[in-house]
């Protein structure tokens, strides 16, 4: 009778190894792929932001927020989204060219996923890709797709404690927007706590405050995103 139990024990364990070394195989394609596309990026001189956020937080909005400062034509968009085209749809409403991806399910976007997109999209001559990644605050962390940088929109609305919750989306943040700021009375949110949480695990991240209320709150998030490109591709 141990003996059967002993088996079944070497067989788990034998699969959870299985499983383990599939994992890590597949994690190394997606950076290998991840590095492709950003190396491909770079030759192009477009700048590429990895834009995540919880589903609501204003991920679309930032991105329609942006487009004063910067041409819609200079710009596109990969957007991912579980099910439906509707984010697609509002970027195509202000002249930027938009390529959708539903990933049925899937909580983050992979380096497969944005590499094909990449491939399909009519890239040349643009400056920026923004890809918008499925709104979750935990799964696209970590994940490399071949972006510069990464950009976090977290809304006033979702609470005071998030950075200290959800810390690995803070911490590998290169800019952070506070989105809803015209809401930050009516939901109690604390600025001071919040700004000192993300400092506690990010202290180089660029920190702005945008609100669809005031266009004018955008410019910075705008200001940062040319310098930074211009910078590292010339
Ligand atoms: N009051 C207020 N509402 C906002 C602001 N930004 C976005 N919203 C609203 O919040 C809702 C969600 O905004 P989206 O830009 O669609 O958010 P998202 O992160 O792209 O959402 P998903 O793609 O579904 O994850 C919409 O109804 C927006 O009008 C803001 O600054 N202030
Ligand atoms: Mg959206």
């Amino acid at each position: 009778m141990s003996d059967v139990r002993d088996m079944r024990m070497q067989d788990k364990k034998q699969k959870e190894k299985e499983i383990i070394r599939l994992q890590e195989s597949v994690n190394r394609e997606n950076d290998e792929t991840a590095e492709k596309t950003n190396r491909f990026l770079t030759g192009e001189k477009i700048f590429c932001i990895n834009l995540m956020g919880s589903p609501g937080s204003g991920k679309t909005a930032f991105i329609e927020g942006l487009t004063p400062y910067i041409k819609p034509s200079e710009m596109a968009v990969i957007q991912g989204d579980l099910e439906s085209d509707i984010d697609k749809k509002r970027l195509q409403k202000k002249k930027i060219l938009a390529y959708q991806i539903n990933t049925h399910g899937g909580c983050h976007l992979n380096a497969f996923m944005v590499a094909d997109a990449v491939r399909k999209l009519k890239l040349r001559g643009k400056k920026y890709l923004v890809i918008e990644n499925v709104g979750n605050l935990v799964c696209p962390a970590g994940i490399p797709l071949g972006q510069h940088i990464n950009a976090l929109v977290s809304s006033t609305a979702e609470g005071t404690d998030k950075p200290r919750k959800y810390d690995i989306m803070f911490m590998d943040a290169d800019l952070i927007a506070i989105s809803k700021y015209d809401l930050r009375a009516a939901v109690g949110f604390r600025e001071r706590q919040y700004v000192k949480d993300i400092r506690r695990v990010n202290k180089k991240a660029q920190i702005i405050k945008t609100s669809i209320k005031d266009r004018k709150t955008f410019a910075s998030a705008a200001k940062y995103i040319i310098s930074t490109r211009n910078a590292l591709l010339g």
